[in-house]
């Protein structure tokens, strides 16, 4: 077998090691002389593309039907590895370069899956050329081939390999595994988060029924391992989306077909809350600006049940037909589209542009959707029943969402009372601070810059908007307060252009009433003005715990947290601690206005944190499961304590 030849002499002796050696410089000296061409930047993002890029080559194998198992370690020394289960790269010479395949997908650029194999390229490499990229990127990287009974090993460097593949031992298994330290010459950050890698895999594990994907964390202090396998697919992606929810239907509806070499696979499962939640995505990509798979499946859902409905009198023929909108309220769906050659248009290349998808998707949902309507007479009146509702809630809101802006023209367009408005008009430049309590908003009136932040106090409890509808929540006056101070608007008619402050400022105690109420004002903001979030104009404030004053001098200081506390106090000996006393604030009610000005409010001084929506997915989760009605869920989640806010984003 070719495969059976001495590399190292072939190698050695072959003249064209050295040309190829030149055409490898000059490949991967591109790729680091400008990385973001090919790995989008040199951010932690573009640093979790390199591992990315590695899984994805193993992801293809699998599809190709040769590998059901991938391992991802992030190595205690920084490095990460990732080993599959595959047939193992092809180790025999290259008929034009006379190196072994896996050196030239290593070390030349654009040569990835040039080298025989034919399955189809499906995952999300950067078409084919990730393993050289992620070489030449990479201080170090060691790579392993099982194969042909035996076991290959080669190092490199910066994309220059250190030595030839050399045959090391004998091997009973075939597989592929990569271990790489990314070069700090040209990352900002060479630190990886394992939360980004497992959430990544997870969706893989989703996305591709049946491949075993593990990750672990081998820090010390931190030593994590995780097991995704869905046998499902897609529709324990749907579950998943569904958890702590109420479903309308036992499981989730599955449909699949194609066309040629052409997949699709939809899963979608009605839940009882008001909210949409979708995801396409096309080669494991997610498609965030939707595309043809997306309209061909909104097209479809839309006139089945529409069809349905009329069908069974359901729907009067005087009645309007139910909206798009209407029969996409509390529905939880996954498209996932696989295809040959996917072209991806829009702003971030995240939409599907191949028009066969709109009709493939049009029919395999139409018709699957159909005569599961038909087979299952229950579960489509209960559908049917709730994008009734969605449809009367929708009117009604609308009815009061033109009342409210009609009240506020005739009362001259007015801002509500309890606003201390601020005196600048440049957004930019301006601050609103949502502080609980008429006392603390007392006091942050009185401390404020009033040049630049505006105060809106609210009193007591917030309502939940994830348990009332849009037309109950426009009756609500705080949650009319808000609105009316922002300026712009909410829901579909949400115009971030007319935002009047780009902070918006969550000031409540530090205690568990206060931090329900933030997560009441974060659910509002999420599910009725999300590109608030989005766009990072929403901030929660940090009020010290304690404040520590110096018995002679009354020189006061402050500290956020126990740590910081301790490390004051045991910064001193015993006899200065005694001329310190510490208070323990209860609430921001406790601080005079100066003191909140000094601590909280002062833009030279304070410490704020940015709301982040980095995971759409996890965050929909989070405010599920601490909003909806299910306790359970809601336990597990704040025993697990998810992130809701980046402390990373610290805005001084
Ligand atoms: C092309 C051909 C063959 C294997 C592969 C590619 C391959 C690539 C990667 C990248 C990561 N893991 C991988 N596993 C396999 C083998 C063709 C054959 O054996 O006939």
């Amino acid at each position: 077998m070719a495969q059976d030849n001495n590399i190292e002499n072939m190698t050695q002796v072959d003249g064209a090691y050295d040309a190829s050696q030149i055409q490898v410089l000059e490949g991967l000296e591109a790729v680091r002389r400008r990385p973001g061409m090919y790995i989008g930047s040199t951010d932690e993002r573009g640093l979790h593309h390199l591992v990315t890029e590695l899984v994805d080559n193993s992801i293809d194998e699998a599809l190709a039907g040769h590998c059901n198992q991938i391992e991802v370690i992030l190595h205690a020394d920084d490095t990460v590895s990732v080993r599959d289960n595959g047939r193992g790269i092809p180790v025999d010479i290259h008929e034009k370069y006379g190196i072994p395949a896996v050196e030239v997908a290593m070390t030349i650029l654009h040569a990835g899956g040039k080298f025989g194999g034919g399955g189809y390229k499906v995952s999300g490499g950067l078409h084919g050329v990730g393993m050289s990229v992620v070489n030449a990127l990479s201080e170090a990287e060691h790579v392993e081939i099982c194969r042909n009974g035996k076991r290959y090993e080669q190092d490199y460097s910066r994309g220059v390999a250190l030595g030839p593949l050399k045959e090391v031992g004998q091997s009973d298994t075939t597989g592929t595994y990569h271990r790489f330290k990314p070069d700090s010459q040209i990352f900002e950050t060479t630190v990886f988060n394992f939360e980004t890698i497992r959430q990544r895999l997870r969706e893989l594990a989703f996305l591709n029924k049946g491949i075993k994907i593990i990750v672990k964390d081998e820090h010390e202090d931190n030593k994590k391992e995780n097991v995704f396998f869905y046998e499902g697919g897609i529709i324990e992606f749907v579950e998943y989306l569904n958890k702590g929810k109420s479903v309308l239907t036992e499981k989730p509806l599955y449909f699949e077909g194609n066309k040629g070499t052409s997949v699709v696979e939809v899963a979608l499962q009605y839940n009882d809350s008001y909210k949409e939640t979708m995801y396409t995505y096309a080669n494991n990509i997610a498609t965030h600006e939707g595309g043809t798979h997306l309209e061909g499946f909104r097209r479809a859902l839309t006139r089945a049940v529409n069809e349905y409905a009329r069908k069974f009198k359901l729907l009067k023929d005087s009645e309007p037909a139910l909206s798009g909108e209407d029969v996409r309220e509390g529905l939880a769906c996954v498209v996932s589209v696989k295809l040959e050659e996917p072209q991806f248009e829009g702003q971030t290349k995240t939409k599907l542009g191949n028009s066969e998808f709109r009709a493939l998707t049009d029919s395999v949902v139409g018709e699957g959707l159909s005569i599961f309507l038909e087979e299952n007479p229950n579960e489509a009146r209960i559908i049917i029943e709730k994008c009734l509702m969605a449809n009367r809630a929708r009117e009604a809101a609308r009815k009061a969402r033109e009342l409210t802006r009609r009240k506020n023209v005739l009362e001259g367009n007015s801002l509500p009372g309890k606003l201390a408005d601020c005196q600048d008009n440049d957004p930019s430049k301006c601050e609103i601070f949502i502080v609980e309590g008429d006392s603390a908003g007392g006091s942050a009136k009185q401390g404020r810059d009033r040049k630049i932040q505006a105060i809106l106090p609210l009193r007591g409890k917030i309502l939940n908007v994830e348990k009332t509808r849009t037309d109950k929540m426009l009756q609500n006056a705080e949650i009319r307060a808000m609105i009316t101070a922002f300026g712009a608007g909410i829901d579909s008619e949400f115009n971030i252009e007319k935002l009047r402050y780009h902070k918006i400022i969550c000031m409540t105690d530090a205690d568990v009433d206060g931090s329900h109420i933030r997560v009441l004002l974060l659910t509002f903001f999420f599910r009725h003005m999300p590109e608030l979030i989005q766009n990072g104009h929403v901030y929660i404030a940090q009020p010290p715990l304690y404040k520590v004053t110096n018995t002679r001098s009354k020189v006061n200081h402050y500290f956020y947290n126990d740590a910081e506390l301790r490390e004051f106090m045991d910064s001193k000996d015993e006899n200065e601690r005694k001329g310190y006393t510490t208070n323990r604030y209860k609430g921001l009610g406790e601080m005079d206005y100066n003191q909140l000005w000094e601590t909280t409010m002062d833009p030279a001084s304070r410490t704020l944190l940015k709301v982040t929506m980095e995971d759409a997915i996890a965050a929909d989760q989070i405010f599920s499961l601490l909003m909806g009605d299910l306790v359970e869920p809601r336990r597990e989640f704040i025993e697990n304590n998810a992130k809701l806010v980046s402390s990373d984003d610290l805005d001084i």
